[in-house]
């Protein structure tokens, strides 16, 4: 319960920052995204990971609150980047189950898109597969009306949850992220080789696009390229950056 206060007067004082990891083109190792990920600077604790307040976020309901401010920030951060004259490639923001199923999902984006003047061809949402699970017919409803308005739809951790392999179908998404959990043991673990094997030759006939996560190494890379995997991001290529740092990225 203090934490929950606490974390109530962080998004007051603004201490919540997002950070960027970008993505990247396995095949030419081009700047195709970045993926939002948002910290909590603690005046006294320091940096505090989302692990550590989100799942509390979602059993308070603050989650709504929060989700609001990283949407909002997300968009005003692209709108500071494109007026400095970058080329901002699509920044993409996950998307908490909860807020999904009972939040103001769709008012968030909409709302910091027309504040900061951002089309939905710059945002990706990511969201998980369990919560896609949870209530198939209002996530297809939910989703549909995100992709109406331009936004690209990740579902992200995929493999990792209770999949049913049907929604592949019914759910209108373009885009798979392979959990790092499958990427982490590549070359030693034959198992996680074939399952990300399956998944790009899975998803490629269906024609989605597939995102490998927690890429750490060349033959990582080489592995999952060699697979048909044509988007990743990780440490091997880059760790989450504040906007500032992010700027040198978009740069070149
Ligand atoms: O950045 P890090 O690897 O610590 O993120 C850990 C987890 O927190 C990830 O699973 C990520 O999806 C989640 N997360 C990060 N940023 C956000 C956010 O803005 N909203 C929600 N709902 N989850 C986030
Ligand atoms: O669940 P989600 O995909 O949203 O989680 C993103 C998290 O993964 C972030 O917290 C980020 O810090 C972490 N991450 C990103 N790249 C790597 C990587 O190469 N290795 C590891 N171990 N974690 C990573
Ligand atoms: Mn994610
Ligand atoms: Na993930």
């Amino acid at each position: 319960a203090e934490m929950e206060s606490e974390l109530h007067r962080a998004i007051l004082n603004n201490e919540l920052m997002l950070q960027y990891q970008p993505q990247f083109n396995l095949n030419n190792e081009e700047l195709v995204g970045m993926e939002a990920l948002v910290r909590w600077n603690h005046p006294v604790k320091g940096m505090i990971p989302p692990d550590l307040f989100i799942p509390l976020a979602e059993e308070s309901g603050l989650i709504n609150k929060i989700s609001e401010w990283v949407c909002n920030a997300a968009c005003q951060q692209v709108r500071i980047w494109l007026d400095k004259g970058f080329r901002v490639p699509r920044v993409a923001v996950n998307v908490s189950g909860a807020e999904l199923m009972g939040g103001n999902l769709l008012t968030n984006f909409t709302s910091a898109m027309s504040t900061h003047r951002i089309a939905g061809s710059q945002l990706e949402a990511e969201i998980t597969e369990n919560f896609m699970m949870q209530d198939v017919e209002r996530a297809v409803g939910l989703v549909n009306e995100l992709r109406d308005l331009g936004i690209v739809i990740a579902v992200d951790d995929f493999g990792t949850g209770y999949s049913s392999l049907a929604y592949l179908k019914t759910l209108p998404i373009h885009r798979l992220k392979i959990d790092r959990t499958f990427v982490r043991e590549i070359p030693n673990n034959v198992n996680d080789m074939a399952i990300t094997h399956a998944i790009i030759a899975m998803g490629e006939s269906l024609g989605l696009e597939i995102l490998a996560e927690g890429i750490e190494t060349r033959e990582q890379q080489a592995f999952l390229r060699s697979k048909g995997c044509s988007l990743g991001q990780g440490y091997l290529f880059a760790r989450p950056l504040s906007a500032e740092n992010i700027e040198g990225w978009l740069a070149h």
